[in-house]
């Protein structure tokens, strides 16, 4: 168990620990009308039923149900036969019971060995007792089913849940005490399950809760264990059965086998003349001619000799009375053994229960279904007996299941039916979200045209901003450079040293309080100027007179190199007195107010414009800058001719194409969801800064609180639970989307993120929430991918290329710690911009390289 728990199981082993997707006992509160269909539980046999749950402990409705025997030639054909039988059979009960014919919600009572991949997808592993349709194993059984229900027609059922008939057993129980947490079955086959710990099932990146397993008893074949018990009954048994060396420890339980053992032994004792004088009958040679029933009734003591003596004479034998007393002990051995033996295999789930929960006496219920412990006289009693001597410090109650794990199979139905509706809600509210391909063409087009638009100065909700930026670094640059670092995460003032060897740069990370950046201009720039009076302080720079690069992440209108007009603010701040002034002019006057004389500002760049510059200095191919952080933006390299405004008709500029503002003349409505408005209206600059509001770290944590505030109001996450917490402005980070879609841990990153904001979940909220985070992150980073191949498709028309190799600068937070963005981006660049070769280079130092190095072209040509 424990070996195949942690996925290191050995074929040895042979029990598969197969996952069920059931994560919790009953609640009870299930309710509704529900088709249980049951396969395999019963031999040869299908069951329908319908089953109605109250929703009220201990009220119970009695299921409707109709046994169907499954003709021999199905059971042995093709799984179509078989699933078309299935639902023939379905029509007909549904016929006979007038339950309606629309809307109708089935659970699946599937009962053999299965890979679950979720409730309601479900692949064979290989049939057991006596089924060996062809065509099925390996196959998922609920689409076949689906699609025999189509073939057949005249009712619409969804299939919902398929369930292994341990887990519909035990599902179904109502003990007096605490709900069954094993189920067990012993009918034609043999198999259990149990709540296991979650933490405990590698498959399931799960830390809490529990889940059930089925363990697929039937295939344990432990040499070691059994090699000493398998009589050559067995494997004479084993050896004529349908499926050789399979479920070995099934075939000493299960009831579709222990007639057959009993025939075997009975032949072998007339064979050694020890048994009706030598004499063996046609019938007693012929395979399955003693079945489950005569076993029973055999040995059963009330029927007493004159039965058996009547069951060997239809054999076609003649019995003296020693010889019937034998035989009824030789059913005694063999259903005594199958008996001890599955008590032995219960035990080691109560130990390993034991042991797993920490528990010195651990009490449990467990529920029991199937013929054999049903009918057989003392099968249940030697069941308990011998578990009560072998696991003395456990107190296990059993629960006789009251109808085959009809209502088990229609409670997980019941779950599976609500997570089923949550998902459409889910899908329903994160359809926006997912954007086609036409639809990413269609911002990549209509990006384009905003970007011509605006590059002729007519209206457009892209600026395109001329920077005077000719020319990315040559290498020839020299010299120290002080540089600011405004507008991200961190505002930072840095020294760079730009030598033959390369470019050292030492900085500093300052905090800009809101109240700074929401306050007056003068006192934003009044603490620039302390930060860095501090800093030069602190590298013994005072009184030395540094050229100074301005990283200033925001819309300016650029007069000149040193020259830069605030067109608006964005990303939260908003300090007054700046917008329409010339920030350097303002970052001057703070140093006149403060007497840093010393401090001589010599350039203003954009933040693109500064990592386009910082990747240029290692890259010459790189001509495209790019943030996704706390705010987005671009800057590429456009051809002069093409800039209106700015005289020349040979030669580059960089245009910062504050890309940020794209859409906000509406033309992005079509993509814009209830969310996106409900982020937009709560902004301080609402109807601004539309795409970045779909893109950029400041907004992403935003967008899915409210999603997840939208869900909780459907109660498809929290059980509808709204807390206080969630409803906190903020307080779901962005960040919290690259931790949450992490591949490792990523729903236990959800949980303790989650219950750090009070919120209790379950594992299925958790899902739910990753899901959320990447429909949200998925769509910012195909968004930004978009753009970036408007950018690079203009620059090879540009040039009239066939095809263009090009690199883009890229910085920011939210690009570089998602651990998915990047990788998004490139792909859809890749899709809409075939004939682009683009390498994205993160850059390592910032944009406050970039800036120096922009101030250190300018003073190279000033020296000229
Ligand atoms: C680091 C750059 C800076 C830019 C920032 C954007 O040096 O100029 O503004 O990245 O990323 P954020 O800090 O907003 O995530
Ligand atoms: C199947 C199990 C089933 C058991 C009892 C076995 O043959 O592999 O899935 O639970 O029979 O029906
Ligand atoms: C600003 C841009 C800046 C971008 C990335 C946007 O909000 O308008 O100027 O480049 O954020 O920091």
């Amino acid at each position: 168990m424990e070996q195949a728990l942690t996925g290191g199981a050995s074929p040895a082993s042979g029990v598969r620990m197969l996952p069920t997707y059931v994560g919790s006992t009953p609640h009870g509160n299930e309710q509704g009308n529900f088709v249980v269909l049951e396969l395999g539980a019963s031999g040869a046999s299908l069951r329908v039923l319908w089953v109605t749950l109250t929703g009220i402990k201990g009220q119970r409705v009695e299921p409707k149900s109709q046994e169907f025997v499954i003709p021999q030639e199905v059971v042995l054909g093709t799984g179509q036969q078989l699933f078309d039988f299935a639902a023939r059979c379905l029509s007909e009960f549904l016929d006979a019971h007038s339950v309606g014919s629309q809307g109708l919600q089935l659970g699946f009572n599937f009962s053999f060995p299965c890979h679950q991949t979720s409730l309601d997808r479900s692949t064979l592993i290989s049939w057991t007792k006596g089924f060996r349709c062809s065509g099925v194993e390996g196959q998922d059984v609920v689409q076949l089913l689906r699609e025999a229900i189509q073939r057949q027609g005249g009712y619409s059922i969804e299939v919902v849940a398929v369930v292994n008939d341990t887990v519909g057993t035990m599902m179904g129980c109502e003990p007096a005490v605490g709900p069954c947490e094993i189920g067990l079955v012993v009918d034609t086959g043999t198999n259990a399950c149990y709540m296991e710990e979650a933490r405990h099932v590698a498959v399931l990146d799960e830390d809490r809760g529990r889940t059930c397993i089925s363990i697929e008893w039937g295939s344990f074949n432990d040499d070691r264990a059994l090699g000493p018990v398998l009589t050559t009954f067995d494997h004479a048994l084993d050896h004529a059965s349908l499926n050789p060396g399979a479920q070995r420890f099934e075939k000493m339980i299960g009831g579709l086998y222990l007639g057959e053992l009993v025939r075997l032994v009975l032949v072998h004792l007339a064979q050694n003349r020890v048994l009706f004088g030598g004499y063996t009958s046609p019938a007693l040679l012929s395979q399955g001619s003693i079945l489950l029933e005569h076993v029973t009734e055999m040995e059963d003591p009330s029927s007493g000799v004159a039965r058996v003596h009547a069951i060997l004479q239809d054999l076609g034998l003649s019995p003296e009375t020693s010889d019937a007393e034998l035989v009824q002990r030789v059913c005694a051995a063999v259903c005594s053994r199958a008996a001890q033996l599955c008590a032995a295999a219960l035990v080691a789930i109560l130990s390993h229960l034991q042991h797993s929960r920490e528990q010195q006496t651990l009490q449990v219920a467990v529920a029991t279904g199937g013929r054999v412990l049903e009918r057989h006289p003392r099968f249940q009693s030697i069941l308990q007996e011998t578990v009560t001597l072998l696991a003395s410090e456990c107190d296990v109650s059993f629960v006789p299941s009251v109808d085959g794990g009809g209502r088990g199979v229609a409670m997980v139905t019941a779950v599976a039916a609500r997570l089923a509706y949550h998902r459409r809600l889910l899908e329903k509210t994160l359809a926006p979200f997912r954007l086609s391909c036409e639809q990413l063409a269609a911002v990549r087009t209509q990006m384009r045209d905003a970007m011509a638009k605006g590059l002729r100065g007519e209206p457009s909700s892209l600026r395109m901003l001329p920077t005077y930026i000719r020319a990315t670094p040559d290498g020839s640059e020299r010299g120290d450079f002080l540089a600011l670092d405004l507008g991200g995460t961190n505002f930072r003032v840095l020294l760079v040293r730009v030598t033959e060897g390369g470019v050292q740069i030492i900085n500093q990370i300052y905090s800009i309080p809101e109240s700074v950046a929401q306050g007056s201009g003068q006192k934003l720039f009044d603490h620039i100027v302390d930060c860095i009076v501090d800093f030069q302080e602190k590298q013994g720079l005072r009184g030395q007179s540094l050229p100074l690069g301005f990283t200033f992440s925001f819309p300016c209108k650029q007069l000149g190199l040193d020259q830069g007009i605030l067109l608006n603010w964005t990303k939260g701040f908003n300090a007054s007195g700046c917008e329409g002034q010339d920030v350097v002019y303002l970052l001057r006057e703070a140093i006149r107010r403060k007497q840093a004389m010393e401090l001589n500002v010599v350039a203003i760049v954009n933040d693109t414009v500064g990592t386009m510059m910082s990747c240029g200095y290692e890259d010459p191919r790189c001509e495209m800058g790019l943030i996704v952080g706390t705010g987005t933006n671009a800057c590429y390299m456009e051809e002069l001719r093409n800039v209106a405004g700015v005289p020349g008709d040979s030669g580059h500029m960089c245009i910062n194409m504050e890309w940020g503002a794209f859409g906000d003349d509406g033309s992005l409505g079509m993509l814009s969801t209830c969310f996106d408005e409900m982020v937009d209206q709560a902004s301080i600059n609402p109807g601004k800064q539309r795409f970045e509001k779909m893109i950029s770290g400041m907004y992403l944590g935003e967008i899915v609180r409210h999603i997840l505030l939208h869900l909780t109001s459907l109660g498809v996450l929290f059980r509808g639970q709204q807390t206080q917490r969630l409803q906190t402005r903020d307080i779901f980070k962005t960040k919290f989307l690259s931790e949450i879609e992490s591949d490792s841990l990523a729903l236990r990153q959800v949980r303790a993120i989650l219950e750090d904001l009070g919120l209790s979940l379950t594992s299925d909220d958790a899902l739910i929430v990753l899901e959320v985070c990447q429909a949200v992150s998925r769509r910012a980073a195909q968004l930004c991918g978009a753009g970036v191949a408007a950018v690079v498709e203009k620059i090879r028309e540009n040039r009239g290329l066939e095809e263009l190799t090009v690199s883009v600068g890229v910085d920011g937070t939210l690009y570089k710690v998602h651990p998915h963005f990047a990788s998004l981006v490139a792909a859809t660049v890749r899709e809409l911009a075939p004939r682009c070769v683009v390498t994205f280079l993160q850059s390592e130092d910032g944009s406050g390289k970039g800036a120096a190095l922009v101030t250190a072209v300018a003073c190279r040509l000033a020296r000229v």
